[in-house]
């Protein structure tokens, strides 16, 4: 794995940007763009009061992690320009993300040899335990976050505060909001969308929307 900047400034440009490319090389097909930022979850919008929140780490890994508030923010944390692809057709490019890299969390669990895959666990809808699945590589590519920011604002709790994945490469579904898990395991296991018909894997340029 490439090592992290340190500079706290320096911001990591997502492949999603195409070496900056025009609006429309950059929109994958079947996507419409939006300047605004659709409001899109199953269930009622969780009020997470940051106090209360936490983050486990677990399944195949060699340590088993857990993090408060205080304790997430303490880590090393970095800024991803990238743009948003909804499996519902919208896009929205230019996204400035701020929080910790999905690959600082794992290190301190350390995953298995055996972990292949990841869910990541929200406390929404349904039974508190909203899920999505991805590959375990994809998750700590290094555009990838658990972000508390968006173009410099506190996210607000509609987009998923305290804390929401986001995973740019893949359909916006692949980044729970509200997360207060990540679980590894050796096998995909179909979260919460994909049991109900979506993509395992969600690659919006080759439009991977329904089924395997
Ligand atoms: N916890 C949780 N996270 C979720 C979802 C959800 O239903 N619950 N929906 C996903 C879907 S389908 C999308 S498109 C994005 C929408 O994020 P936004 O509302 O910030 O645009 O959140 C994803 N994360
Ligand atoms: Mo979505």
């Amino acid at each position: 794995m490439p090592t992290l900047p340190d500079q706290h400034d320096e911001i990591i440009s997502s492949d999603t940007l195409r070496g900056e490319g025009s609006p429309v090389a950059r929109t994958p097909p079947g996507q419409r763009l939006t300047t605004k930022w659709p409001v899109l979850h199953y269930g009622d919008v969780e009020r997470i009061d940051p106090a209360d929140w936490s983050l486990r780490i677990w399944g195949l890994v060699e340590k088993e992690v857990t993090l408060d508030w205080a304790q997430f923010n303490d880590l090393p944390k970095v800024k991803v320009r990238c743009d948003i692809h909804c499996v519902t057709h919208w896009s929205r490019l230019d996204n400035l993300f701020e929080g910790v890299a999905t690959r600082t969390l794992l290190d301190l669990a350390k995953p298995l040899p055996a972990a292949t895959h990841v869910i990541q666990h929200a406390t929404s809808a349904p039974g508190n335990d909203w899920t999505t699945n991805l590959p375990l590589n994809e998750f700590v590519d290094e555009d990838c976050l658990l972000a508390t920011h968006h173009d410099g604002a506190p996210l607000s709790a509609d987009h998923g505060a305290p804390v929401r994945a986001i995973v740019p490469k893949l359909y916006f579904w692949k980044g729970a909001k509200w997360i207060s898990g990540i679980e590894l395991t050796d096998a995909d296991r179909p979260g919460f969308w994909e049991v109900n018909g979506y993509h395992m894997h969600g690659d919006p340029w080759r439009e991977e929307r329904f089924g395997y």
